[in-house]
């Protein structure tokens, strides 16, 4: 794949979307320059929740974090771009809202650690499971952007 088409997955969690910060998060991708080529509102499953962190099935939060994300939809996105896990990361902003810098997504809409609004991608292997587990192939579209040669 070109390094212009590296893929992250990003979800506004559900107190983002209760808090009326879908228009909000998705503008920040938007106007970064990165490419949406996937997204669906969903009311996820635990046992699909339980999938998407079963990394931290071992740490003492994982109930509270599974039952936070099921506890309301949320927009499930993939962004397309040079870079797009680690920058995607770094227009998140740390794990801990009261870490993340003024002009983070976290840094800016969110207090604390167990609501923190949006899920992105650790790295590019991640992206990938990730993205695999939430969207079909048949949902994510290839198409060029007419802004493409003015991003990069
Ligand atoms: P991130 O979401 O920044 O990738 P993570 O993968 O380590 O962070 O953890 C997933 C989510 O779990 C995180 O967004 C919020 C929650 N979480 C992490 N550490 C926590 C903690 N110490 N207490 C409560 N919730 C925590
Ligand atoms: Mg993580």
């Amino acid at each position: 794949m070109a390094a212009n088409g590296e893929r992250t997955f990003i979800a506004i969690k559900p107190d983002g979307v209760q808090r009326g910060l879908v228009g909000e998060i998705i503008k920040r991708f938007e106007v970064k320059g990165f490419k949406l080529v996937g997204m669906r509102m969903i009311h996820a499953s635990v046992d699909h929740l339980k999938q998407h962190y079963a990394d931290l099935k071992d740490r003492p939060f994982f109930a509270d974090l599974v039952s936070y994300m099921n506890s309301g939809p949320v927009v499930a996105m993939v962004w397309e771009g040079k870079n797009a896990v680690k920058t995607g990361r770094v227009m998140l902003g740390e794990t801990d809202p009261a870490k993340s810098n003024p002009g983070t997504i976290r840094g800016d809409f969110c207090i604390d650690v167990g609501r923190n609004i949006i899920h992105g991608s650790d790295s590019v292997d991640s992206a990938n499971q990730e993205i695999a587990l939430w969207f079909k192939p048949e949902e994510l579209v290839s198409y060029t952007s007419c802004a493409h040669s003015w991003i990069y």
